[in-house]
């Protein structure tokens, strides 16, 4: 049998202002920090060690990354960062207040774009200052594949890709390995491992700084999965993930 650790980034500061962050690259507010924190200590108290540790391209999740591996005293191993670990791009919506998308469209479109498989958000315009094609990080990145705004379906594509790809041949050499990446980019990594329904995936909330242990078989094949720390603070910060209104109230 095979592990490996995922972790959303701890809180950044968009999460705070309850902003649609996307590919916005915000950093950790100083709660996040303690999250990502105490992240690494729950990882250590539980036994695990990692050879090699992934990130985005994003600063939260670079973050979180050095913040875990600091607490394992493990900063000395390699790391890889790709755009393809990104959070789901938001298009349009980024830099929005979530609370204030649905009074303005309605509960029913703001959860539409927030969880739904296919719905893509209001595409970003291609000149746009937040254009991802201005940014020089982006830059390997094909024209016919450099997102505008995409839905979970979307982001599905091009972490199912990276998972194959760099992180599938690493579990074969048994590596440990951490994943430090974003909400919906973990949604979208559990759908493509577990082929997930629809309505069990829209329900699929995944909260800031709680470690994710994935178990696999010889096949690479889902056993099982499960947070490291105590339920009912796991079950309060995904309620929050899934009710952003009520966070800040
Ligand atoms: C959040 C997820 O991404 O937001 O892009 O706003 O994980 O990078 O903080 P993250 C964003 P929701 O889909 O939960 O609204």
């Amino acid at each position: 049998m095979y592990k490996i650790i995922l972790v959303r980034h701890g809180e950044s500061v968009y999460n705070q202002q309850n902003l649609f962050t996307g590919w916005t690259d915000v950093a950790l507010s100083d709660h996040g920090i303690e999250e990502a924190r105490i992240a690494g200590r729950l990882i250590k108290e539980a036994g695990y060690t990692f050879d090699i540790a992934f990130a985005s391209v994003l600063k939260r999740s670079i973050q979180t990354m050095h913040y875990i591996l600091d607490e394992l005293d493990l900063l000395w191993i390699p790391e890889q960062k790709s755009w393809k670990l990104n959070e789901r791009h938001y298009g349009a919506l980024q830099g929005l207040s979530k609370i204030d998308t649905a009074e303005k469209y309605g509960e029913e479109q703001l959860h539409l774009w927030r969880r739904s498989l296919t719905v893509r958000p209001p595409l970003l315009k291609k000149d746009d200052p937040r254009s991802p094609r201005l940014e020089m990080r982006y830059n390997q990145i094909p024209d016919d594949q450099i997102p505008y705004g995409e839905s979970l379906k979307d982001t599905v594509d091009r972490v199912g890709e990276f998972w194959h790809d760099c992180i599938v041949p690493l579990i074969q050499k048994k590596e440990h390995i951490l994943i430090a990446a974003h909400g919906n980019t973990l949604r979208a990594l559990i759908k493509y491992l577990e082929d997930i329904d629809e309505k069990t995936l829209t329900d699929l909330n995944i909260p800031t700084g709680i470690p994710l242990v994935y178990e696999l078989d010889d096949d690479i094949n889902p056993i099982r999965r499960f947070y490291l720390g105590e339920d009912e603070h796991i079950e309060r910060k995904t309620n929050e993930v899934a009710n952003p209104h009520n966070v800040n109230e």
